[in-house]
């Protein structure tokens, strides 16, 4: 890959794929509102808020790939939402129509799947069930994504994201754990393959536990090779046995699905 823009870059997932991607791209373009001062090699840095479509279309002009994290990432205020994830993905997809960028990594969430049962097992067809305006926006971010492929053209890989960390933190997590190093193969991969199209895949590592099924993104080549069962006995020891009818056990969302609709709810 030549130019590759990175938004979000400033994050927990950003900072890690500066990480685990260094050297893949010929150059990688950071991105956030918040100033990053710690160029490696290959990186430069522009700030940017995904709110503002000029200073987007500036950014992605010139780019041959994006890479799109930035955003609201858990729940939070309409306000916050509308301008990080809702109007922040459509400048991005807009941009790249007009700058003629055909393939976008969007970081979607498990969110938006969020209040089916743990008893089902989902796949790229599943419908969506968002637990909160967060994983609303990331199905609006999938639906404009579906847009702009059917329409222009663009590919994208929507990749509904488990949980992101060095490792799992609680019993949820064995199932939804998704290792650093995997999704950056999966990012490679994603840009990799002759064809995409616009292709939902369960953004996880190999895990025993897990609710989703990736059998319809085959395709992409992706094995992920870390698995949550190596934390399995400290997350079990570490993380007490909640009570069996909690309704936060239910659901795949876990917490967002039982979270009130705002934060003094
Ligand atoms: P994060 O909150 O650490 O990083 C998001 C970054 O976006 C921040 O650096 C923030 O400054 C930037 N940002 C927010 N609003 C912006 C705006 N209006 N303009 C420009 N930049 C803005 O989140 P994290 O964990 O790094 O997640 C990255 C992406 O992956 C997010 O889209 C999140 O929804 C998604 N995701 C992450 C998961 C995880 O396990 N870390 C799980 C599922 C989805
Ligand atoms: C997400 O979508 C969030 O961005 C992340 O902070 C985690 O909470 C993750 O989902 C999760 O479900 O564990």
């Amino acid at each position: 890959m030549k130019r590759v823009l990175l938004t979000g870059a400033a994050g927990t997932l950003g900072k890690a794929m500066r990480r685990t991607l260094a050297g893949w791209a010929e150059e990688l373009v950071l991105s956030d509102l918040v100033e990053i001062t710690d160029l490696n090699p290959g990186e430069s840095f522009k700030a940017c808020d995904l709110a503002d479509f000029d200073a987007v279309k500036t950014l992605v002009k010139g780019c041959d790939g994006i890479i799109h994290l930035g955003g609201q990432s858990i729940e939070g205020t309409f306000e916050s939402i509308l301008n990080g994830n809702l109007k922040g993905t459509y400048h991005i997809y807009e941009a790249a129509r007009q700058h003629q960028v055909t393939r976008i990594f969007f970081a979607s969430s498990n969110h938006v799947v969020g209040f089916h049962s743990r008893e089902t097992r989902l796949d790229a067809d599943s419908p969506m069930r968002p637990d909160s305006l967060y994983g609303v926006s990331k199905g609006f971010g999938e639906l404009l994504a579906r847009y702009y492929f059917e329409k222009f053209g663009i590919e994208s890989a929507l990749v509904r994201i488990g949980s992101c960390l060095p490792k799992p933190l609680d019993r949820r997590m064995l199932s939804t754990w998704l290792s650093e190093e995997d999704m950056a193969d999966l990012v490679k991969c994603v840009f990799s393959v002759n064809r995409l199209a616009c292709t939902v895949v369960y953004g996880a590592s190999n895990n025993p536990w897990s609710w989703w099924d990736n059998r319809k993104a085959n395709f992409l080549g992706w094995q992920p090779k870390d698995s949550s069962a190596q934390f399995e006995t400290e997350v079990l020891s570490q993380d007490p046995l909640m009570d069996r009818d909690h309704p936060a056990l239910l659901f795949q969302g876990g917490f967002f699905a039982t979270a009130g609709h705002f934060e003094d709810d």
